[in-house]
């Protein structure tokens, strides 16, 4: 048990960045990644993606596509106004750099709550947030305060400043099968994506099934879908044609009433109900945030670029580094969520990061699997 400085009410780091707006980096530029020591001359611009030409090894798992894998441009570079450059929502995807991942199949939808019930009923499996905190975990936190729950989010009465992350509230007897709570009903959401999942439980999951979390290199290459260097998922515009193409958040964040749904889900929706990417996933933007099997630090990308040449297969660094939260054991998760919004948090943006602390959940976090080709 890894927390022992935490007490059980504030677990759950909060979503980072604010106040963006998009626009491409037009230049390189000369960069300090603040904390890693290296200094770079300049970022480079995205190259093609190399696809590798094998095709894939018989008939695809259920419910599974084939990432064929290749060479391609990891990272983001958008920039970005106002609030956005604290801590800013590409600092921490610089620089751009080439990174080589072999095929692998993929999930093509986050995991449903169908599919982890199967999970549960088969293996009696109790989530993190099902579990009551002990004293020995979390030995400052007043007993309590030692209620099994989880995150959620919690619309403001009114306007508030978004410079503190006042729209979360630790739920006593939240859980993936009550995702706002004891009160909510698991059955009406059975092709939702599974939410309150902490690392572990995404684990324990994937291991049940046969399949692994996905390596942070791997979900992005797999999110580009054979593309390069795209601001989003589907392209360069965030509504071709006037359409959403993911579930993120329109309306006033983060007040009661603001997710005016436009995008067609107020909340959370049933995966799949948007196109697919080049590769067949569905929701690699938007809906659930997805956890990958990094650690997550901070300056990660300027420590692969330091080290030149093309990553291969790279499973992150040995361990987590978030200059925001120190003390905290973070690993990265991927694709935002429908609370996303280019008022606050515009992770939905190919190339971006999140990262969580791997014991804590909340509503808004899920995951995806993927299964090493043979
Ligand atoms: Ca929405
Ligand atoms: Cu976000």
């Amino acid at each position: 048990m890894s927390q022992p400085t935490i007490s059980p009410k504030f677990r759950r780091a909060d979503p980072t960045a604010v106040r963006p707006r998009v626009r491409r980096r037009a230049f390189a530029l000369a960069l300090v990644l603040a904390g890693s020591g290296v200094v770079l001359a300049e970022v480079a611009a995205f190259a093609p993606t190399l696809t590798n030409t094998a095709a894939a090894p018989g008939v695809a798992p259920e419910g599974m596509v084939w990432i064929p894998g290749g060479e391609f441009s990891m990272g983001a570079d958008v920039a970005c106004e106002g609030m956005c450059e604290q801590p800013g929502t590409t600092r921490d995807a610089l620089p751009i750099h080439r990174v080589f991942v072999d095929a692998f199949w993929m999930d093509a939808t986050e995991v449903t709550n169908e599919q982890y019930e199967k999970f549960v009923t088969a293996t009696g499996y109790v989530s993190v947030a099902e579990r009551k905190p002990t004293q020995a975990e979390f030995p400052t936190a007043p007993p309590e305060n030692l209620i099994a729950g989880s995150i959620v989010f919690t619309p403001t009465p009114g306007p508030v400043p978004l410079t503190q992350a006042r729209w979360w509230s630790y739920v006593a007897g939240a859980c993936w099968k009550h995702p706002t709570g004891p009160d909510s009903q698991l059955g009406k959401a059975a092709k939702a994506p599974v939410v309150h999942i902490a690392f572990e439980d995404a684990e324990a999951y994937a291991k049940w099934a046969g399949k692994r979390l996905p390596t942070e290199a791997e979900w992005e290459f797999a999110a580009r879908g054979g593309s390069a260097g795209r601001i989003f998922a589907w392209g360069d515009e965030l509504k071709p044609g006037g359409k959403f193409q993911a579930n993120i958040y329109q309306g006033r964040f983060p007040v009661e009433a603001g997710d005016i749904g436009e995008d067609g889900f107020k909340g959370i929706a049933p995966v799949g109900q948007y196109p697919p990417n080049g590769y067949g996933l569905h929701d690699v933007a938007g809906n659930v945030w997805e956890w990958c099997s990094d650690w997550y630090r901070a300056d990660s990308y300027a420590r692969s670029a330091a080290a030149a040449g093309v990553s291969r297969n790279p499973k992150g660094p040995q361990s987590s580094l978030d200059p925001d939260e120190p003390g905290t054991q973070k690993r990265v998760q991927r694709g935002g969520s429908f609370l996303c919004t280019d008022q606050y948090c515009n992770r939905y943006i190919l190339g971006t990061r999140g990262k969580g602390e791997i014991r804590s959940s909340s509503n808004h976090v899920g995951f995806r699997c993927v299964k090493t080709a043979p």
